[in-house]
């Protein structure tokens, strides 16, 4: 055990199979330690490389200056400094195991790269930015992380104290407003926002699923009451990562599956950050229609079945789209996007990306 020592390992590649792993050796008498181990292709002393010198070799359990190692793996290291040197090796868990093994073995303390990480970065929201930016999912995403890396959210929060010191509370309750304006997008940066595709039996609700997410995902039948189960597809709009749930056909009914699977539909359109309800834009307006539109009043309606003949009479407004055909799901997707962030951050924008920010900024609505 080596818990408080100064030399630390750090696997820089995400854990599993893969075909370069890299490694990082850091703290005081890195070079010596790994010297310990490495054999130069050329056989010259690691120390002789300049800093920032790529050096190809063989690394084992053992070696004698100028010898080869017992059981030899062919490395790649990169010093960047006496106390810095990343290693790269053979992605597979074996060998990674064995290399970090033997330096722990040497007296380094093995760490998390979210624990590097976070030590690496100037300041709290930073630190936080960083691992965040690591489970972004879209571009979109992750250029507002940047930003906050780069220290927007910090440089926000300043400004908000420093006009609270100098009793500029108006000022600062207007820079909290601002930042709070955005605090929604923030917390679903990592976070995809969850939409739930509902509406009565055979309207289309799976087919919709299907062309957005552009395979067959869920399963199509014409008999009403196919969906049962909660079905869900990861995708983006806008480049917003949405996560999209078929569900079951909302209509009465006496059989206890389609029941049980009614009641998951119901809950999941609870928990939803919108719910888009579909009709059958092939049927005339029905009671139910309706009573589903007043049950759900933010929802956003989209009429189905475009390619079909409209049924005749009145309707409540909604998108026109085919599903079958594909049409009309771009303008859908936007109209979602639009729907969950109504006013997208400007570019370098303070956006707090975690609930504990948003505390923080509450809380300094109580000083204003
Ligand atoms: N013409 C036409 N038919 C469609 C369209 N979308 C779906 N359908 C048909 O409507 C029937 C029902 O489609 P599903 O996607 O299974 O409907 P659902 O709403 O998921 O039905 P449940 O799971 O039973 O609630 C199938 O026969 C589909 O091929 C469309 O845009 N146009
Ligand atoms: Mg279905």
């Amino acid at each position: 055990m080596h818990d408080a020592s100064p030399l630390l390992l750090i696997q820089l590649t995400p854990p599993g199979r893969g075909a370069v792993a890299g490694l990082r050796i850091e703290g005081p008498g890195a070079l010596d330690l790994v010297a310990r181990y490495f054999v130069t292709r050329s056989g010259r002393p690691l120390a002789d490389f300049p800093p920032g010198r790529i050096v190809v070799g063989l690394f084992g359990s053992r070696s004698f200056a100028g010898e080869t190692p017992t059981l030899p793996e062919e490395v790649v290291l990169s010093r960047h400094s006496d106390a810095v040197i990343e290693l790269h090796c053979h992605g597979g868990l074996a060998a990674v195991a064995r290399i970090e093994e033997i330096f722990v073995g040497g007296g380094c303390r093995r760490i998390s790269w979210q624990e590097w990480t976070a030590n690496q970065a100037a300041d709290p929201f930073s630190a936080a930015a960083r691992l965040a930016l690591a489970e972004a999912r879209t571009t979109r995403t992750a250029a507002i992380l940047l930003d906050q890396y780069r220290g927007a959210l910090r440089q926000a929060l300043e400004q908000i104290e420093s006009s609270l010191q100098f009793g500029a509370k108006d000022v600062a309750r207007q820079q909290i407003e601002t930042l709070l304006a955005h605090a929604s997008t923030g917390l679903h940066l990592i976070r995809p926002w969850q939409v739930v595709v509902a509406g009565q039996p055979n309207v289309g609700k799976s087919s919709l699923i299907n062309a957005i997410a552009g395979y067959q995902r869920a399963i199509v039948h014409s008999t009403p009451g196919t969906t049962r189960d909660i079905v869900g597809v990861q995708t983006a709009m806008d480049s917003w990562p949405v996560e999209l749930f078929d569900t079951a056909g909302l209509r009465e009914t006496g059989e206890k599956s389609e029941q049980a699977g009614i009641d998951l539909a119901r809950q999941k359109i609870f928990e939803a950050d919108l719910i888009v309800l579909v009709f059958d834009n092939s049927l005339p307006w029905s009671e139910q229609d309706q009573v589903l539109i007043e049950s759900y009043p933010t929802a956003l309606s989209v009429h189905n079945k475009s390619d079909l003949p409209r049924a005749t009479g009145q309707r409540s407004p909604g998108l026109e789209i085919s599903a079958l055909l594909s049409a009309g799901i771009d303008s859908l997707c936007h109209e979602i996007a639009c729907r969950l962030v109504p006013h997208p951050p400007p570019l370098g924008a303070a956006v707090p990306f975690e609930p504990e920010h948003i505390e923080q900024i509450r809380g300094y609505l109580a000083r204003t």
